[in-house]
C-alpha cells in the first residue's frame, strides 16, 4: 500500500440528553468574513469536506452536530461558534450550546458564571450552574404563523405554527402518532412527508427562510413533564434530546397562545425521555425563552485523515429521508 500522509483534527464529543455534539479543539479550518454570518457561510461554500469528514461515517455519524469555536465577535463575549451537521450549518443549536459550555469546562477554559456566545443567529448567554446545570437564555423567539394546515400524501390533514427559537420550525400536535421510541420509523418518514408538503406549498419562515426543523408535539410521559417532543433535524436524523431551538419555539407558542406565563417552567420531555427545563421572560413584547440542561464528555478524539484513503472525506449520502 502506497505511505498516506497523515493530518489530525482533535475533537472533544458530549452528548446533552442524548444528543452529540462535536467540538473541534485543533485543526479547524481558516474562515473568512467580516461578520459571523459570512464566516458561517464560507464554512458552508468552501469547507464542505471539512464538515463531512468530521460528522459523516466512518468518523461519525449523522446524529453529529459539530461545534467550530471562534473568537468572540462582540465585546464582552467569551466565543463564538458555527454549528454544522451532516447536510449543511446551524443558525443556533441549544444542545451543542449546552455541549460546548460543558466542553470548556472540561477543558478548564471557564469556569462557573456567565458566558456570552456568539451564534449566526445572534449572541446567547449562558450560565454555567456550579451544580453542571448549564442554562441558555437564547435569541428571541416568535411564532411566525398561527394553525398553517397542509393536505399529506395519504389524504391526511394536520395543522401547526410555524415558529423561530433560532431556526425554524413547523410545530405539529394533530400527527396522531404515540410519541415514542418503538415508532421511530414512522415518526422520521411521517415529519419528513411533513417537510416534504411545506416546500411543495412554498410555506417558509420569514424572508422565504426554508423551514428545517419538524416537531411533533404531544402529552408528556412523565407526571414531572408538561409536553414531550419529536424532532426531526434538517439532514433526516431526529433530536435525541428536546432540541433547544425547538423548545424556544414552543415556549414562543405557549407564550402566543397565553398558556405560559413569564417566569413558570415548561418541562420539555424529548423522545428519549430526556428533559429541558424552559421558561421566557418579556423584554418589550419580546420572548426571549432560556432552556436549562446538563451535558456529559464522551471521547476526547484525534481524528486521523489518511491521503491514501478513498473514503478521507467521510461517506456523503443523501438524507436518509430524501
Ligand atoms: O438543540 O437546538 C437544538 C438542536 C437543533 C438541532 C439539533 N439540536
Amino acid at each position: 500500500m502506497a505511505p498516506s500522509t497523515l493530518h489530525k483534527i482533535v475533537v472533544i464529543d458530549s452528548h446533552t440528553g442524548g444528543e452529540p455534539t462535536r467540538v473541534v479543539m485543533e485543526g479547524a479550518p481558516t474562515l473568512h468574513g467580516a461578520s459571523l454570518s459570512d464566516m458561517r457561510d464560507d464554512f458552508m461554500r468552501n469547507q464542505s469536506h471539512f464538515r463531512a469528514s468530521v460528522i459523516n461515517e466512518p468518523r461519525g455519524s449523522d446524529i453529529i452536530v459539530g461545534a467550530l469555536v471562534l473568537p468572540p465577535v462582540n465585546a464582552g463575549s467569551t466565543a463564538s461558534v458555527i454549528f454544522f451537521n451532516n447536510v449543511g450549518v446551524l443558525n443556533m443549536c441549544g444542545h451543542g450550546t449546552i455541549g460546548l459550555i460543558r466542553t470548556m469546562w472540561y477543558t478548564k477554559s471557564i469556569e462557573p458564571g456567565v458566558h456570552r456566545i456568539d451564534t449566526p443567529a445572534g449572541t446567547v448567554e449562558t450560565m454555567l450552574h456550579s451544580s453542571g446545570d448549564i442554562t441558555v437564555r437564547n435569541v428571541a423567539a416568535y411564532r411566525y404563523k398561527h394553525n398553517v394546515t397542509l393536505r399529506l400524501q395519504n389524504g391526511q390533514t394536520v395543522s401547526g405554527d410555524v415558529a423561530w427559537g433560532g431556526n425554524w420550525f413547523y410545530l405539529c400536535h394533530d400527527h396522531g402518532i404515540p410519541l415514542h421510541l418503538g415508532n421511530l420509523s414512522q415518526l422520521q418518514q411521517f415529519s419528513w412527508e411533513i417537510r416534504r408538503q411545506l416546500e411543495a406549498n412554498g410555506i417558509a419562515g420569514a424572508d422565504g427562510a426554508e423551514i428545517d426543523h419538524i416537531e411533533l408535539t404531544g402529552p408528556a410521559h412523565s407526571a414531572h413533564n408538561n409536553g414531550r417532543n419529536f424532532v426531526l433535524c434538517p439532514g433526516g436524523a431526529y433530536d435525541r434530546s428536546p432540541c433547544g431551538t425547538g423548545t424556544s419555539a414552543k415556549i414562543a407558542c405557549l407564550a402566543a397562545d397565553g398558556k405560559l406565563r413569564p417566569g413558570e417552567t415548561w418541562q420539555q420531555e424529548s423522545i428519549t425521555g430526556s428533559v429541558f427545563a424552559g421558561s421566557f421572560e418579556l423584554v418589550g413584547e419580546v420572548v426571549i425563552p432560556s432552556i436549562t440542561g446538563n451535558a456529559f464528555i464522551t471521547a476526547e478524539i484525534n481524528l486521523v485523515f489518511e491521503s491514501a484513503d478513498p473514503l478521507m472525506n467521510g461517506i456523503t449520502t443523501p438524507t436518509s429521508m430524501s
